[in-house]
């Protein structure tokens, strides 16, 4: 199976975020991906598939903010990373507005996610890499690919940013994989946290299964989204399925929900499955509370094999660093066990 990282992609490195009213350490890290790169063997670096695939799921608007922002926080006399700090909720109207914070708020739901200088570069090549992988899958050579998208993407929507998210890479693959007549696509995102972009993007569309298990948005981010009732809207009704678990939950819980997210996803018909795939749900990762441990990734990797359909591999979250290439590797090795 082949891997697909870009070097660009490091560029991104933001220096901070605010957690629990303080600035900490930046948890998603360009270590995460050197961790993942070291334990996986089989590279290749993605080709330029450009801006169209993008497109099929982002706004213009919001991608030319992305691509702009940095820029336009040091033109306003700023240093280092742009953040912003008003968001436009409570039934404000749309404004266009020029100003460089108005724009952060207006494109973005956290204050966890900022633009710095690498941002809009590594963002793209990493969802060049979820594009590369999906090439791959479509020559029928190989059953599985993995794309090393870094920074994550399930947390971004047609036209926000949040969660460490810039552009959605597994939204970005499926549309192109239905572009290129390789649907009916699923989508099963496993990380620790709601797909809640991924979501967003799919809750009206009937031609895309969105299947999310994650940590209970009562008690967990991203709060707003990933409830048990949320299953879709207008068309797309019955094409959600959210899988909350609580806090604590380790292989025991987590295998039975997978297997019935999987069930629904082969009652649908899937022939193509994006898996957005998250090691936060590990034990020892240090902003999530699941109890996962390595050898269980090979587990989740083998359930899903058993599907027998293509299956895409986008990488989402994983903080642990010193345990993130070998909880990677397991996955990926019980995916292509069989
Ligand atoms: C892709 C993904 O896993 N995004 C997760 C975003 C979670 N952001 C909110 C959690 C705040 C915790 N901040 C902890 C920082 C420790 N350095
Ligand atoms: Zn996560």
């Amino acid at each position: 199976m082949k891997g697909y990282f870009d070097p660009r992609q490091l560029a991104h490195a933001p220096a901070r975020e605010l957690h629990n009213g303080d600035w900490v350490a930046y948890a998603e890290s360009p270590d995460r991906a050197l961790a993942i790169k070291r334990a996986v063997p089989d590279w290749e670096a993605p080709r330029d598939f450009g801006m169209a695939p993008l497109l099929a799921v982002h706004s213009q608007a919001y991608l030319d903010f992305l691509a702009g922002a940095h820029a336009a926080w040091l033109a306003a006399g700023r240093s280092g990373d742009a953040i912003g700090y008003a968001f436009p909720i409570v039934r404000r109207r749309p404004l266009t507005l020029d100003r460089i914070d108005a724009a952060l708020g207006a494109y973005s739901y956290d204050a966890g996610t900022p633009v710095a200088a690498g941002t809009w570069d590594a963002a793209y090549w990493g969802a060049q890499c979820a594009l590369a992988a999906l090439d791959r899958l479509a020559t029928g050579e190989d059953t599985s690919a993995f794309a090393l998208c870094r920074p994550p993407g399930h947390h971004a929507g047609a036209d926000y940013m949040g969660g460490y998210c810039y552009l959605n890479n597994a939204a970005i693959a499926a549309r192109e994989a239905q572009r290129r007549g390789l649907g009916p696509v699923a989508i099963l995102d496993i990380d620790y946290h709601h797909g809640n972009g991924t979501q967003d993007i799919f809750y009206r569309d009937p031609d895309v299964f969105f299947c999310s298990i994650h940590a209970d948005p009562r008690t967990d981010y991203p709060f707003y989204w990933g409830h048990a009732d949320e299953s879709g809207e207008g068309a797309g009704v019955g094409t959600t399925l959210n899988l909350p678990l609580p806090r604590g939950t380790g292989i025991e819980d987590y295998a039975p929900a997978l297997q019935s997210g999987l069930a629904a996803i082969v009652d649908w018909g899937a022939r193509l499955l994006v898996v957005s795939f998250g090691a936060d749900t590990f034990e020892g990762d240090p902003i999530s509370h699941f109890k996962l441990r390595q050898a269980d990734y090979a587990q989740l990797g083998a359930s899903i094999a058993a599907l027998d359909v293509p299956v895409l591999v986008i990488m989402e979250g994983g903080y642990a660093v010193d345990a993130l290439g070998g909880n990677v590797a397991a996955f990926l090795r019980g995916l292509n066990a069989a």
